[in-house]
């Protein structure tokens, strides 16, 4: 009988001590986009990461966040950055503009630096389905990005370095620390 093929697990560990983000914010709707950044930023501490390795950086609107995200990356100083805005529909198809380029633009910005550049950008109808995912019923979308940034930062130095883990898989690793 031949034995059941065991793959190995190529993960990202939730542990961010001596990594370095940057947390890309954008002013408008700031009552909503604060909050995310606060979230993004506990998730990162509880993680280990050190107040000196966090630098956030503020932008007028989500459309400028692609620019700064590609600006930040060329500097080489952060294993991760993490975009975080809040687009609301109006009245005007202003709002597809700005979700579509600011996604476009931000996965662009990803590609071509090679930094994990996380989407942290709410597009919603209402301002009401906005507060329920920055910290009311659906949780909080920035803590997720944190969660995701450290993931993805902890693979890329795997998948540069070639090592491989058998580490607990995401999901676990994340449940341990929404518990602390
Ligand atoms: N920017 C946002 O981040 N959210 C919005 O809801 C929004 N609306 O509705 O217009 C918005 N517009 C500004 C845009 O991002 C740019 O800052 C502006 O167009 C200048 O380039």
């Amino acid at each position: 009988m031949t034995e059941k093929l065991q793959p190995a697990s190529i993960n990202g560990e939730l542990t961010a001590s001596g990594l370095r983000f940057g947390l890309l914010v954008s002013r408008f709707n700031s009552f909503i986009t604060e909050r995310l950044s606060t979230a993004a930023a506990d998730a990162l501490e509880r993680a280990g990461a050190a107040s000196q390795d966090v630098d956030v950086v503020h932008v007028p609107g989500a459309f400028e966040l692609p620019l700064a995200a590609k600006k930040l990356a060329a500097t080489g100083r952060y294993d991760a950055l993490i975009a975080i805005g809040c687009v609301l529909r109006g009245e005007t198809t202003h709002y597809d503009y700005v979700c579509s380029e600011t996604a476009r633009g931000l996965q662009l910005a990803q590609m071509d630096t090679g930094l994990p550049i996380i989407f942290c950008v709410l597009t919603c109808d209402t301002l009401e389905q906005a507060i329920d995912r920055a910290g009311l019923k659906g949780g909080n979308k920035g803590f997720e990005a944190g969660l995701a940034a450290i993931e993805m930062a902890r693979l890329s130095q795997k998948l540069r370095g070639g090592q491989r883990s058998s580490a607990p898989s995401k999901v676990s690793s994340a449940r341990k620390l929404r518990r602390k």
